[in-house]
């Protein structure tokens, strides 16, 4: 039995979605963001910052999305999700795994600033501009690499992509997005998946977002 610890539209759909791509089914324990569900006592032995994912798996229970990632290609290396160790690939989705959590950190940020904030706090206008100009600049890597390859490894889909992946549904709320016609054509493979979809099917509704996009707020704009 596989359980994950999930809310729904976060970093948890990484591991769903991988699941699902690697013909894995699990249960799925649902928590919310913000009904403090995430503190229970229960859930602090699991995941001890309060953080999803978590998962248990194969008697063992594990947090930190890159590291089920890399825990469920290297327990099961016949789903041919990762290269292996001596793979000439294998730097690539090692820096591609760490990478989706330096784009996900500024992800956090603005969804901290942006949707979370709640009056009297206020955003910083500044802060907001300068996360959405490094969030915009960990796209350009992905926009070159997709230019001559479908996935982010050469070779073909990984779990890599699913690590990214996620994250560009989310970066669309942020970033404009016609100056990165790659990344959208990447997002419209990713869609095309029957796994993502069987995924997104489980999830359940996004909490986050109640706008298609979040502008800069005033006073951040200018230079
Ligand atoms: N590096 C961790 C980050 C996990 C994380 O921060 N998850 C967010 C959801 S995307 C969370 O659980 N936030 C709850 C909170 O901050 O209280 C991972 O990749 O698993």
């Amino acid at each position: 039995m596989i359980r994950l610890h999930h809310v729904s539209a976060s970093r948890s759909f990484r591991i769903l979605w991988l699941l699902e791509e690697m013909g894995l089914s699990c249960d799925i324990s649902h928590y919310s963001i913000t009904d403090g569900s995430l503190r229970d006592p229960d859930f602090l032995k699991i995941s001890p910052a309060g953080r999803v994912p978590a998962l248990e798996v194969d008697g063992k229970v594990i947090f930190e999305s890159p590291a089920i990632v890399q825990y469920l290609c290297e327990s099961r290396p016949l789903s041919g999700m990762a290269p292996g160790v001596d793979h000439a690939e294998r730097v690539d989705f090692l820096q591609w795994l760490s990478f989706a959590e330096t784009q996900a950190s500024i992800l956090a940020s603005l969804n901290l600033q942006v949707v979370f904030l709640r009056p009297p706090a206020v955003a910083s206008p500044a802060v907001v501009k300068l996360d959405v100009a490094r969030l915009r600049k960990t796209l350009k890597p992905l926009e070159k690499v997709l230019a001559t390859q479908e996935w982010l490894l050469a070779s073909g889909f990984s779990a890599v992509d699913t690590m990214l992946g996620y994250n560009l549904f989310a970066v669309k709320y942020f970033v404009e997005m016609d100056a990165f016609p790659n990344v959208l054509a990447y997002i419209e493979r990713i869609e095309k998946r029957p796994a993502y979809q069987s995924a997104r099917a489980l999830d359940g509704a996004q909490e986050f977002y109640s706008k298609d996009f979040y502008p800069v707020p005033e006073g951040g704009a200018g230079d």
